[in-house]
């Protein structure tokens, strides 16, 4: 280590290597020497938690160009390049020793070329440039939970969207000490044109399980670059597995029942699904939208918010659909745009936001008129498809008292959804966790969207909501998953939503508002306060307490036709659904515990039955209640 000490003494500043050093860390010391060694950086900034170094890093995002000052005080925009827009999960990897293996659904690369290859695209990339060092907690500090990582990147804008993201850690690595127990992530922007990643055909997204390291190189957009994010994602679905707890794609909300209990959710939905607007459900108090951990203590489920910020999709916020993130882009607080339309008073518009858009400004695109075409005929809309907000919770008028808490909060209801226009009914309580986990979250399907690249609208298989993020073999983790509830003395119930369920005509069944009804009644049912209507695949809401909810949550009459158009049992399409995701599991994992197929036979069986009994569309009308 004394190599390292020595570059560091050369390369930083006093004040710099004082900062670094006061955390008595060789590894941390070798990794932040080593990255200086391979990127050529002209100089490093070591950030520490205080308000200083955040304000320095977030006047570096605009003098460096990688964000505008908006109208509104301590509001930016930044661009990702037009090309670099979302997660590339074609160049996303594994880097894995010769011999090991995680399946054909997860993507690698041997170790020893991956490794060569990404360094070779990092070395030098931050000749001429100022290289930045910052620590982060992910989970609370001081908990259980929390997991300290370090982050080494050359642009502003990544630093800057994580000091929003994340909390604290520089006191974290402190109390430390020398243990080796840390994520590290390495980032560079690498070759620049216009302030946008200029070499996006050699983006990489590489990671390393072994070392708890991530690689990322020629890429600006969040989902690429942010480590903490989704890199951070990958690397604690490997170490949950190997320790005992679960890491995975969900919010945590705390809903309010009646006299004012409190029943904490988790939820999984794709990317773009609705999980951020359920999260943010009027009236109800956000943990977090995008990521959780679950442990057990003291015999119950907990789980907490990974992060402390929302970098959210903003097509189709709106003041009449999402009034509480709606206030916080309107008004004063700290909030990082990204690939929105900036107009001639630099003010952000967005698809969606209600209104009418103008017909010019800057874009992702550069300057942006209405019916722009790209350099392939095709038309470049007002904003991205994926455009996104990054805020902090603490700005949201619904933030939840126990969003810090060491400890978490005790997990009632999970809920899985996708968006699934002809099988799934808006809401079904499971059986009992293994139905659950086997028949809503091990069988999650869902249309692909504009949060990665490629085709939009094809249907695909989705394990819980977290297969662009699993990193270990599928099976393993359906496995984890059913584990979990041992030992938990009363385990959450576990529910499938269903947000996006169309009519033979292709016009969606439900409005945009009602998933708060769906959720309050899985809060009655978690409490035991309703009876329901059991079906072939799960249990489904009586229509009297449903009409009560649309009524004094809503102020809208439910009509019994509706109902019974939304709560059909589909038994063909239920049929075809348990065909499709068998066929996955039967041709693409090798790991399937035995219990899925079991699982998927007995609900056929049900399906079946039910079918000949009832007919293939079967009336809720004519199930019996429990
Ligand atoms: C998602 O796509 O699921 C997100 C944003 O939450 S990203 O950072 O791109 O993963
Ligand atoms: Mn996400």
């Amino acid at each position: 280590m004394g190599d390292a000490t020595e570059l560091l003494k050369q390369k930083l500043t006093t004040e710099d290597y004082n900062r670094l050093t006061a955390l008595a860390n060789a590894k941390l010391h070798a990794f932040v020497a080593d990255a200086i060694e391979l990127t050529g950086a002209e100089s490093v900034y070591v950030c520490t938690d205080s308000n200083e170094d955040r304000a320095y890093i977030r006047a570096l995002a605009l003098e460096k160009d990688e964000e505008i000052a908006l109208n509104i005080k301590g509001h930016t925009c930044h661009f990702d390049g037009y090309y670099d827009q979302a997660r590339d999960k074609a160049r996303t990897k594994y880097l894995l020793a010769k011999g090991s293996d995680l399946g054909e659904s997860l993507s690698s690369i041997e170790k020893q070329q991956g490794v060569e290859e990404v360094r070779s695209l990092l070395k030098d990339s931050m000749v001429g440039r100022q290289m930045l060092v910052l620590f982060f907690c992910l989970g609370p500090v001081d908990s259980e939970f929390s997991i300290p990582c370090v982050q080494i990147t050359d642009s502003p804008y990544v630093a800057h969207s994580e000091t929003i993201l994340y909390r604290p850690g520089y006191e974290q690595f402190r109390k430390l000490g020398s243990s080796d127990e840390f994520f590290r992530f390495l980032h560079s922007e690498a070759e620049l044109e216009d302030a946008v990643s200029k070499n996006i055909d050699k983006r990489r997204v590489y990671i390393d399980l072994e070392e708890d390291m991530v690689y990322s190189v020629n890429t600006q957009y969040g989902g690429n670059t942010i480590g903490l994010k989704k890199p951070a994602l990958r690397l604690a679905i490997n170490k949950a597995s190997d320790e005992g707890w679960l890491a995975e794609h969900m919010f945590v909300l705390g809903a309010h029942g009646p006299g004012g209990r409190v029943t904490y959710f988790a939820g999984a939905f794709p990317s773009a699904c609705g999980k951020t607007s359920t999260s943010m459900l009027p009236g109800q108090t956000i943990i977090g939208d995008d990521i959780a951990y679950f442990r057990k203590i003291n015999g119950q489920m907990r789980s907490v918010n990974v992060e402390k910020g929302i970098f959210g999709i903003i097509r189709d916020v709106s003041a009449q659909d999402d009034p509480v993130i709606y206030e916080a882009l309107m008004n004063p607080c700290e909030v990082i745009f990204s690939n929105v339309l900036i107009d001639g008073e630099n003010r952000p518009h967005w698809l969606g936001m209600g209104g009418e858009l103008p017909s010019d400004g800057v874009n992702h695109s550069g300057q942006w008129h209405t019916g722009k075409t790209d350099a392939d005929g095709k038309e470049v809309t007002a904003s991205h498809k994926n455009a996104r907000y990054c805020l902090n919770i603490a700005d949201l008028k619904n933030m939840d008292p126990l969003i810090d808490d060491a400890e978490g909060v005790p997990v009632g209801g999970v809920v899985y959804g996708g968006r699934d226009s002809d099988t799934w009914v808006p809401v079904e309580q499971a059986y009992n966790w293994a139905e659950g986990i086997i028949l809503k979250g091990a069988s999650l399907e869902s249309e692909t969207t504009a949060a990665t690249l490629g085709a939009e609208g094809v249907r695909t298989f989705n394990l819980m909501a977290n297969l662009d993020f699993l990193s270990i073999p599928l099976g393993r983790y359906i496995r984890n998953n059913l584990d979990f509830a041992e030992g938990v003395e009363d385990p959450p119930l576990i529910f499938s939503v269903n947000y996006f369920l169309k009519d033979e005509k292709g016009k969606y069944l439900n409005g945009m508002g009602d998933k708060l009804v769906w959720i309050l009644w899985a809060e009655l049912r978690i409490n035991g306060d309703v009876e329901g209507i059991r079906t072939p695949t799960g249990i489904i809401p009586k229509y009297e307490d449903l009409a009560g909810l649309f009524k004094d949550n809503l102020g809208a009459e439910y009509t019994q036709a509706d109902y019974v158009r939304q709560f059909t049992v589909r038994i063909p399409e239920n049929l075809a659904k348990l065909d499709r995701v068998e066929k996955v599991y039967r041709e693409k994992v090798a790991d399937t515990p035995a219990i899925l197929y079991q699982t998927f036979d007995e609900a056929r069986k049900r399906l079946n039955e039910a079918a000949k009994k009832y007919g293939d569309n079967i009336s809720p009308l004519d199930l019996p209640a429990e």
